[in-house]
């Protein structure tokens, strides 16, 4: 496979391209990594994503693919080699796709919400989050990954957890995952953070960090504003 073939349009810190090259990675396929500046898009982004101009934009033999599930789901169907992202099974592909859409609907979007609140609706904010890592927990019962015993689709989507989690409860000073009732996450994000794969491809975390504490500050500075006016 020539590394002109795919190019994968990214930046460091997004824990949406972080998917796309686990996903690419678990395929064994090269590719060419394009660093986007998000504050001066390049040509070829805008180009490419014009309708939503993010990344990851996952270039192909010159067709582009937007958005990070949908390229999860292009590489599923377009190598064959390597580990599958998806059951063969239409049925349990069925589920495997129940749930990462729940954990982008639900536990990611509840994340947002534990990021930008302060005290009382911090405190809601952490339950919900909570309650829906719980609902997802019930699909790793019996199994080391939610692909079973080696990652899958679920994990990668579901895959920030293990890496951002931790900085989320120090920037809220809050517990969120804990042994008592989160026991199979736990140990879910201990074995993931175990990976290869993921070693190589963790972002520097002190930089995650502050690109994190900038957003909350960002978002919660916007808050008190409209409260103000
Ligand atoms: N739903 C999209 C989200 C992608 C996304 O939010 N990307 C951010 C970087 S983390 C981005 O490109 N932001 C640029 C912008 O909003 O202008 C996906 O899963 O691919």
């Amino acid at each position: 496979m020539g590394t002109e073939e795919v190019k994968l349009y990214g930046i460091t810190l997004s824990p949406f391209v972080l998917r796309v090259e686990w996903a690419l990675k678990l395929k064994h396929i090269e590719y060419e990594y394009v660093t986007e500046d998000l504050k001066n898009k390049s040509p070829q982004l805008l180009q490419y994503n014009p309708v939503e101009k993010k990344v990851p934009v996952l270039v192909h033999k010159g067709k582009p693919i937007c958005e990070s599930t949908l390229i999860l789901e292009y590489v599923h169907e377009v190598w064959k080699n390597g580990c599958p992202l998806l059951p063969s099974d239409p049925h349990q592909k069925a589920v495997a796709r129940f749930w990462s859409k729940f954990a982008e609907e639900k536990c990611l979007y509840s994340s947002f919400a534990v990021m930008s609140n302060v005290g009382e609706e911090l405190k809601k904010a952490v339950e919900e989050f909570r309650h829906n890592l719980k609902t997802l927990e019930g699909y790793l019962e019996g199994k080391k990954f939610f692909g079973g015993d080696m990652i899958g689709m679920v994990d990668i989507v579901a895959g920030w957890i293990p890496c951002w989690v931790g900085m989320i409860e120090g920037l809220v000073s809050m517990t969120i995952v804990d042994e008592e009732y989160l026991p199979r996450i736990k140990a879910w994000i201990h074995d993931i953070l175990e990976l290869d794969l993921v070693k190589q491809t963790m972002p520097p975390l002190d930089k995650v960090e502050a690109h994190m504490r900038a957003i909350r500050e960002t978002v919660l500075a916007a808050k008190s504003v409209s409260t103000l006016n």
